[in-house]
């Protein structure tokens, strides 16, 4: 019995995803040693949104540019409002695993010119929104999750569509693609958790072509 047509509600759901468990486990090593050097030139720090809210989730960036929002709005920005400094460039050992990841995907050219690094302790959380502020959409995004797990939320096109929840842990990284690219995303509130390499932290990576 087919009730759905051709297309079955999973691939429905899943249409332009690629999950590729644990693909960045193999990185661990480099991913750390490379993330540590890119905090220390441009902190972490809580950002404020357009309506005054400091997010609970703690940022930063690499690449030629980086995401930021403050009570002008959300864009993207080459120097680092913090520092005033171009944000760093992005390390080869991150360049490399999300350019392999995209590949695996079918995007053979992806040449990422950002990555929103984003930090997320215990109760932190993201609500649903779309990423809209690239260029390109027919560019994928590709996100590596590092640390403590998390509940990712993908819903649809419209803010209320209904949302699928997807556990997201240490070395997962995904590419979003296609169909997938502008539906309405989010993190639930982080459950308390240590994780061995990374204490009771979540890190999420995400690399765009923004520019
Ligand atoms: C699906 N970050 O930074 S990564 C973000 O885990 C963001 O920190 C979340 O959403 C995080 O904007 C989710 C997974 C992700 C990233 C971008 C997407 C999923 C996406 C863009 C379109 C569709
Ligand atoms: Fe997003």
């Amino acid at each position: 019995m087919d009730l759905f047509g051709n297309t079955t509600p999973i691939d429905t759901a899943l249409a332009g995803v690629s999950l590729l468990k644990g693909f960045a486990l193999k990185d661990e090593a480099a991913l750390l040693a490379d993330l540590a050097s890119v905090i220390t030139q441009a902190p972490f720090r809580h950002m404020i949104t357009p309506n005054g809210f400091a997010m609970s989730v703690a940022m930063s960036n690499c690449g030629a540019l980086g995401w930021v929002t403050d009570r002008q709005g959300y864009r993207y920005a080459n120097l680092d409002p913090l520092t005033q400094k171009p944000w760093p460039s992005i390390p080869a050992s991150f360049l490399a695993l999300s350019q392999a990841a995209a590949l695996v995907a079918g995007y053979a050219d992806f040449t990422p010119d950002a990555c929103l690094v984003n930090r997320y302790q215990t109760g932190a959380r993201m609500g649903l929104h779309q990423d809209k502020n690239e260029r390109d959409f027919t560019q994928p995004i590709v996100s590596v999750s590092l640390g403590v797990p998390a509940t990712f939320q993908f819903g649809g096109l419209k803010r209320t569509d209904k949302a699928l929840n997807v556990p997201l842990y240490h070395g997962d990284v995904v590419v979003w693609g296609g169909e997938a690219r502008l539906r309405y995303h989010g993190i639930l509130p982080l459950k308390a958790s240590t994780h061995p390499a990374l204490g009771d932290v979540r890190i999420n990576l995400t690399f765009r072509k923004a520019g």
